[in-house]
């Protein structure tokens, strides 16, 4: 007789199961793009503009050409004659792939040499000789708008300025209403800084063209792989089934590795004409001077408040530097992406947005960093401003979040700018979160520090995010349908293989994936192998960003497993001699309703589907799913931060980190909590030590980690965290919501309001981020707002 599983111990939902990728990972055994070496492979190097704008006079790659081990110099002019000289973007924008008339931010991407080893190929960039006539740079939204601004897209017939889009949504007329019908209202300014998301791993392609078999292979750095295939079949005019996208292990992604680059499409150009395999690898400084940026966006907005706290309407104006071509990843609707997510946790009547998009001389990006659309920049607004407004109105913040907070009973909730949130115990992560930190005694402590000349400060932040795009009624990207696949394949000795249209890059999908099939199938979690990335192999799906994995794949690999099932349902009635009716599943396992000793196990069922099947059904145990959600998954978070400022030099310490995530049911508690602590650990290093500028004329402060700081070990601060608050989303086939971004999304206000809470009283409204000791200190001293990114700032 066989007896139900237990759950935990053949790693299904909820157990903390070791991350089987790690196996590899940590033995040296990845296999990332650099790691691969095909026979024949040559090496390509990226030449790129030392300048932000200039004209292009002429490029002489003579000597070049003559280094012997080079075998093709490209340029701007030879893409042109091939029609690859731009390609479009993820937003409707084309972009250069090599630089034609201008260049247009420094580390634009100018030509690019081909030769037997990188050494040579980067020694003969170095030799081509290229001449240009610098033009005035603008590096913000601000000049951008000047009215005698030069105009950076004047490629583009109908640009006569460097304005992209203006694009609203909500309710204007209404929220005009709001504001007349406030007490008190309360007004916020902040820049969010250009940030990178800089995973450890730079990008990369080897491309493999195939004159013989007419198949063009790329491994490639990419989140999004079949995405890729679609952008590379368009591009390069190829047919789609001849070419095979493949991303091998990806040594951190978060957000870089979704655009579709210069260096991508230059290294197949090369193999095609050379008809031999072409390794890029971008170096460090490439990789950070012009990929995918992230935030670099100016809001403004203000709140209309009832005297007894109650919120009534929210205004709000962004100003976008999208850099020099429009080419943020996200679904086609939404100009400034999901920006409009913001203030979703709280019950506002009416809300407005307004939003312009301009060009600069910078590199192109927005979107990229652990940001769902910017729902990190949504975030951030929503909960300094929620701070504000609880000052300006003398309010304790906890309690004027609480009065605000759309209540449990309120779901499903129409939020102000027009979402569907579904679930979420708001009130109640607020108070595990206010305990766990000591609220009140914290606050005596304060009160009394102060006294002394101490300042401590406390930050409460919370956010809530839209995640797991689609559903396909309202998110496309270039118009493809945003939903996600799984296929499932169990073998006749009842192991399996699944493998989906997403692409991990150290979230842990090998690991997880797995676990939802034994949690629906019962099958051992070791049993099961996932594979992703490859377009010869997997479904098709749009990929991993916006935390969509587990809300769309995830989905797809519940429902895919529970096909499954239903067909071994029927191989266990033929295999027990009862109708299917009278077949009752408990994990692993059907039985007979009647006689419950009477079982099979879902193995002898894999058997049945290969030896032993009834009559006139078709042999095998394989099945596919493809998913389009109802609806986002809507995770919820409170982070609150306790800091302590030392008013003589600006340096500020924090002293207690405490993080209640509710992402619904967690399908592996130690892989959530690791998400979770990496997005703190991200969130530290924004609201502390990390931006990248631009000085006046154009050049990147941060291409290098001398400038661009991450944190270690040593700076990053402890982080308590909390899971009690499970509040399953009731559309999902397992009750999960995405957690990937979550951390890095509300986490960065918490520490800047713990900051601010420090100095309050002051007079001091604002500082953005990175907040630097010496902008503390300045803050303090001079008492005032301290605004835009060092070392350029907008007040002066
Ligand atoms: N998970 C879980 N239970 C839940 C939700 C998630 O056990 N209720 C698990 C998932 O099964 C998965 C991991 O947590 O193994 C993250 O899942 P999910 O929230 O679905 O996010 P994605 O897998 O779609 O990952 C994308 C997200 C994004 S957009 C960025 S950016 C980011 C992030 O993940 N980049 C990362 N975290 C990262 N972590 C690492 N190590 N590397 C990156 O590049
Ligand atoms: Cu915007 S970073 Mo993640 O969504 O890949």
């Amino acid at each position: 007789m066989t007896q139900a599983l237990d759950e935990i111990k053949i790693g299904g939902l909820g157990a903390s199961r070791k991350r089987v990728e790690d196996s590899r990972f940590i033995r040296g055994r990845g296999n990332y793009t650099d790691d691969i070496v095909l026979p024949g492979m040559l090496h390509m190097e990226i030449l790129r503009s030392p300048l932000a704008h200039a004209r292009i006079k002429s490029i002489d790659a003579s000597r070049a050409w003559d280094i012997p081990g080079v075998h093709l110099v490209l340029t701007g002019e030879m893409m042109a004659t091939r029609n690859l000289a731009w390609m479009p973007t993820l937003s409707y924008d084309t972009q250069a792939v090599l630089a034609t008339d201008k260049v247009r931010f420094q580390g634009q991407e100018v030509a690019c040499v081909i030769a037997d080893d990188p050494y040579i190929a980067k020694d003969a960039c170095e030799a081509i000789v290229v001449e240009y006539e610098p033009l005035p740079a603008i590096v913000n939204p601000q000049d951008a708008v000047a009215p005698d601004a030069p105009v950076i897209r004047d490629d583009k017939e109908n640009q006569p300025d460097n304005i992209i889009y203006n694009w609203e949504v909500g309710d204007a007329a209404g929220t005009d209403r709001a504001f007349a019908q406030a007490d008190v209202i309360s007004k916020l300014q902040l820049h969010y800084p250009r940030s990178h998301p800089s995973p450890i791993e730079c990008c990369g392609s080897i491309a493999d063209f195939n004159r013989a078999t007419s198949k063009l292979t790329v491994y490639m750095t990419t989140q999004a792989p079949h995405i890729i295939r679609a952008a590379v079949a368009m591009v390069a005019e190829l047919p789609e089934h001849m070419i095979r996208i493949i991303s091998p292990d990806i040594g951190g992604g978060f957000g870089n590795k979704v655009p579709v680059y210069p260096g991508y499409v230059c290294s197949i150009l090369a193999s095609i004409l050379l008809e031999r395999p072409v390794k890029w690898i971008e170096d460090k400084t490439g990789n950070l001077i012009s990929t995918g940026f992230a935030r670099d966006i100016y809001l403004n907005g203000e709140m209309a408040l009832r005297r007894d706290g109650r919120i009534l309407g929210v205004r709000m104006h962004c100003d976008a530097d999208h850099g020099a071509f429009f080419s943020d990843a996200q679904p086609s609707k939404f100009k400034i992406g999901l920006l409009h997510s913001a203030f979703a946790a709280y019950d506002i009547p009416a809300a407005h947005l307004t939003a312009r998009g301009t060009y600069s001389n910078k590199a192109p990006g927005g979107v990229a960093y652990r940001c769902s659309f910017r729902v990190t920049e949504a975030m951030f607004f929503q909960e300094r401003m929620v701070q504000a407004a609880a000052d300006d109105l003398g309010m304790d913040q906890a309690a004027f979040r609480r009065m605000n907070f759309v209540r449990d009973d309120d779901f499903p909730h129409r939020t102000a700018f027009g979402f569907l949130t579904d679930s979420g115990q708001y009130a109640k992560c607020l108070d595990v979160g206010l305990r766990a930190i000591g609220y009140e005694e914290f606050r005596r402590e304060q009160t009394e520090a102060r006294a002394r000349g101490r300042l401590l400060g406390l930050g409460i932040s919370t956010m809530t995010e839209p995640l797991g795009a689609g559903n396909s009624r309202e998110y496309d990207i270039l118009g493809i349908k945003m939903f996600d696949s799984a296929e499932l394949k169990v073998h006749m000795t009842g192991k399996a293989i699944v493998r989906t249209g997403a692409r991990t890059q150290g979230q842990g999908h090998e690991t997880t994936w797995a676990q939802i099939v034994a949690h629906e199938l019962g099958i051992p979690a070791d049993d099961i192998v996932v594979e992703e990335g490859d377009t010869d192999t997997a479904p098709f799906g749009m990929g991993t960003y916006a935390s969509r994995s587990t809300p769309v794949a995830g989905a797809a690999v519940a429902m895919v497993a529970r096909k499954i099932r239903a067909k071994a349902r029927k191989l266990a009635a033929h295999l027990l001699e009862v109708s299917e009716e009278d077949v009752e599943w408990e994990l692993g396992r059907f039985y007979v309703r009647s006689a419950p000793s009477r079982g099979v196990t879902i193995q002898e069922c894999a058997v049945a589907a290969y030896a032993n099947m009834p009559d006139g059904m078709e042999p095998g145990l394989e099945n596919t799913a493809y998913y389009d959600p109802p609806n986002l998954t809507w995770p919820f978070a409170v982070y609150i931060v306790t800091v302590e400022v030392d008013p003589v030099t600006g340096v500020w310490d924090v002293l207690k980190t405490v993080a209640v995530d509710d992402c619904g049911v967690r399908i592996n508690p130690m892989i959530v909590e690791g998400q979770i602590m990496g997005g703190l650990t991200e969130a530290y290093a924004m609201s502390s030590m990390q931006f990248i500028t631009f000085d006046t004329e154009g050049n990147c402060v941060g291409s290098n980690y001398m400038d661009y700081l991450l944190p270690t070990a040593w700076e990053t601060p402890g982080f308590e965290l909390h899971s009690e608050v499970v509040t399953p989303c009731p559309h999902h086939p397992i009750g999960a919501k995405g957690i990937g971004e979550c951390a890095a999304v509300g986490g960065p206000a918490a520490f800047v309001n713990a900051v601010m809470d420090a100095l309050s009283g002051t007079g001091v409204r604002n500082i953005d981020m990175p907040l630097l000791p010496d902008r503390v200190w300045e803050a303090l001293t001079h008492r005032r707002d301290v605004s835009g990114a060092p070392p350029v700032r907008s007040d002066d």
